[in-house]
């Protein structure tokens, strides 16, 4: 089954999505999501001007050999741009391969292992009165996992917070748009919040929150142990992980289980947090993290150390990554949950997909293949519009993690 065509989407319905389609000799097809928040076309034109003249003409069926032909073959290994592209073009040969089986790609994988996927929505409100209102309606939808996200007092804006609360957005700006950050003022906030949502739901539904990259490990340690009264099912990314034996002071000290790896791009990332049981949850998914095929090895690897999988399943991600990650998240033994942020109807127009939200749960439908299409001549109504995600600094000036 030889590849004939493999050619690069770039659409813009309401936000950027990059995909590439591949098309073989068969005439069967398959898609990827290749999209990076912010440097979409970087990974455009690394498929465009550097994989793809390599794999026309190669047999579809060996997606472990094209997978290591790009990795290996690059001498560059790693990084989100080159492995956000491999990742494109393993998941469209996986959805080949599953379509040429006649066979939904979780089929392939092993088989189901549970019959919905648990998810976690994203509730949001400017304060904690708004954001309580928030996770109420999500409640009211069905969700039986929440990530709850307030305003701090004091700061303008911040991440997490949108003015949209269903369909959250962070890339805002032509250029980056600046915020201010304070972390005295939001370690105050925070344990207000979760006190106040235990006071007024109880404990029957998970609470999750996300904390983007902002606290050095003894400052998340002190926020992991103020939360523990309120039963978290995560604190997500309250530390960067580049120095990955950073996470054992924090470890030592809280009992709140730690998630983190939306920004990791491979197997090397996490080695170390996953072999030292440093954290509880992986978040690095599909699209950002080399496919299917590189997916898999994390998952086993994390299997052997109690931990699991917490895949990222924010709005950047397309129904592309989503569909795939569902049929990832169906099979695979050592399951966490997945984060779901819908995405809007026009960009469901331009991918249409079989997967659907019952109760709290995403459930996968049968057809051949990972269930999500992409509708050129819609995608081709929205044209490319550059946008940026937020930069952040502290209230002196300096520069700091967004
Ligand atoms: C999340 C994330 C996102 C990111 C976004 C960046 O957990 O949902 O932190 O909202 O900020 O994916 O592109
Ligand atoms: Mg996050």
């Amino acid at each position: 089954m030889k590849i004939i065509d493999a050619k690069v989407i770039v659409t813009c319905p309401g936000r950027n999505f990059v995909t590439i389609k591949i098309t073989t000799d068969q005439g069967l097809y398959g898609i990827g999501d290749a999209t990076l928040n912010g440097r979409e076309l970087a990974v455009a034109s690394y498929l465009q001007d550097h994989l793809i003249p390599c794999l026309i003409g190669r047999d579809a069926s060996r997606i472990e050999d094209i997978w290591q032909f790009f990795y290996r073959g690059a001498y560059w290994r790693r990084g989100p741009v080159g492995m956000t592209a491999i990742a494109a073009i393993d998941v469209a040969l996986w959805d080949i391969k599953a379509k040429a089986a006649n066979m939904p790609l979780y089929q392939l994988l092993g088989g189901r292992s549970r019959d919905g996927v648990m998810v976690y929505g994203h509730a949001n409100g400017r304060d904690i009165a708004e954001t309580v209102a928030e996770v109420g309606r999500y409640i009211d939808m069905g969700y039986k996992a929440i990530r709850a996200q307030t305003g701090v007092p004091g700061l303008a804006s911040t991440y997490g917070v949108s003015g949209d609360k269903m369909y959250y957005e962070p890339a805002d700006g032509n250029l980056p748009t600046e915020n201010l950050w304070s972390t005295s003022k939001y370690l105050n906030s925070v344990p207000k919040l979760f006190e106040t949502l235990r006071d007024t739901y109880g404990f029957d539904h998970h609470l999750l929150h996300d904390t983007h990259h902002r606290l050095t490990p003894i400052e998340a340690a002190q926020l992991g142990k103020s939360l523990e009264p309120y039963k978290l099912f995560w604190l997500e990314d309250a530390v960067p992980a580049e120095l990955q034996e950073g996470f054992r002071l924090f470890r030592q000290h809280t009992t709140t289980p730690i998630a983190v790896g939306e920004v990791f791009s491979s197997i090397h990332d996490c080695q170390q947090l996953i072999s030292e049981q440093l954290i509880d949850y992986i978040r690095t998914t599909i699209v950002h993290g080399g496919g299917i095929t590189h997916l898999r090895r994390i998952a086993h690897l994390a299997e052997l150390y109690h931990v699991r999988t917490g895949f990222h399943g924010a709005t950047d991600l397309s129904p592309v990554t989503m569909g795939a990650a569902l049929h990832f998240d169906t099979w695979v033994p050592n399951f966490g949950i997945q984060e779901y942020m819908r995405h809007t109807p026009e960009t469901d127009e331009v991918f249409p997909h079989d997967y659907h939200f019952d109760n709290g749960y995403l459930k996968i439908g049968e057809t051949p293949g990972h269930g999500v299409d992409i509708d050129e001549a819609k995608a081709a109504k929205y044209p490319y519009q550059r946008a940026y995600l937020p930069v952040n600094r502290l209230e002196d000036g300096t520069m700091f993690n967004w």
